[in-house]
């Protein structure tokens, strides 16, 4: 194998910004169809405001590297009652976790595991989300700002999105009364 060298790769903790990067993903409310309690509010709202982004994820990977890194941005916003939020998913090879490390805003990170636990942890700038191997996870910007985090990961991490894509995950985070609440997602009851 051949050797490989330190790198310096800047992180803009207000943008998100990674430069270098090798990747960068848009997600907006027209490829998130189903993901929110509130389908019509979604469809509706995407076509009220031009199919706006929710997230972007911007990555750094080098061939023949075992970790990679990267920000995730998920914009300030609502469907119906329900903040903008990440896909979610559980990493395809289940001995293998992350850190995500909040650079700005606020959010929640909602974890779950297949035998039913649910958890949560508070997103803020100066601290950093411990994900274990096992626990799916989504990230939720509860804020009314950016949120941008910067994540490390093993590159053998993968994705398996298709437990969450199909009833969502064990709680939803809404705004009640003008704050954050997690409360039971209804279609796991
Ligand atoms: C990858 C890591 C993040 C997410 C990103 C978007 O293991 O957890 O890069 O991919 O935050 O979330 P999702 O659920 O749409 O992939
Ligand atoms: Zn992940």
């Amino acid at each position: 194998m051949s050797v490989l060298f330190p790198e310096e790769i800047a992180v803009d903790p207000v943008s998100g910004a990674v430069s270098p990067s090798t990747g960068h993903h848009v997600r907006r409310l027209g490829d998130l169809g189903g993901l929110f309690l509130d389908e019509p509010a979604r469809a509706a709202e995407q076509s009220a405001l031009g199919d706006p982004i929710v997230y972007d994820v911007i990555e750094y990977k080098k061939d023949g590297a075992d970790l990679f890194f990267g920000t995730t941005i998920i914009q300030s916003g609502k469907v119906g009652d329900e903040y903008y939020m990440t896909r979610g998913h559980y990493h395809a090879r289940a001995d293998l976790g992350e850190v995500y490390c909040t650079q700005r805003g606020h959010g929640i990170l909602l974890l779950e595991t297949r035998d039913g636990l649910s958890e949560t942890v508070r997103m803020v700038p100066g601290s950093c989300a411990f994900i274990p191997p096992g626990w799916a996870h989504r990230s939720i910007n509860v804020g009314d700002e950016p949120l941008v985090f910067t994540w490390f990961c093993s590159v053998e991490a993968g994705h398996d999105y298709a437990a969450i894509a199909e009833r969502g995950m064990l709680k939803r985070v809404v705004e009640r009364d003008g704050a954050p609440r997690v409360v039971d997602n209804d279609l796991r009851r």
